[in-house]
């Protein structure tokens, strides 16, 4: 049985608790839009199973991280930003931004993106 914490946000929308504007439904990966917009392609990937990060995910074996970067590209691909290139962010612990800690990508397209990022 995949592991859930009954006090995680992203938990609570994977089982539908709390509402998302979800835009892909994988096996084992829920997608929604980010309810803070940084682009105008900004979706959340994340596994259904609770992770704290990508290194947790990764650590696994399982190869969710990389079914994770596979549904990040195809919503890019669905949003029309694939061609023009899109970016996959795994804020990862306080220091670099992370405030949800159940592991999710940044999809980020639609904008000229900076590098280095903030
Ligand atoms: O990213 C966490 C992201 O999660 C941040 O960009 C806002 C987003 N967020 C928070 N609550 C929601 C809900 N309810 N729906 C959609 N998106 C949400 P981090 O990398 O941890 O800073």
């Amino acid at each position: 049985m995949a592991a859930t914490d009954p006090d995680c946000l992203f938990c609570k929308i994977v089982a539908g608790d709390v509402p998302a504007e979800i835009v892909r439904r994988g096996e084992r990966t829920l997608a929604f839009r980010d309810i803070n917009p940084q682009a105008p392609t900004h979706v959340l990937v994340i596994p259904h199973e609770h992770f704290a990060d990508a290194a947790a995910a990764a650590a696994a074996g399982t190869g969710l991280t990389d079914e994770m970067v596979r549904e990040a590209h195809e919503v890019a691909v669905a949003d029309g930003v694939a061609e023009s290139g899109y970016r996959v962010v795994f804020n990862t612990g306080s220091g670099a931004g992370q405030t949800v800690f159940h592991v999710h990508a940044h999809v980020l397209g639609g904008r000229g993106l900076q590098w280095p990022p903030g």
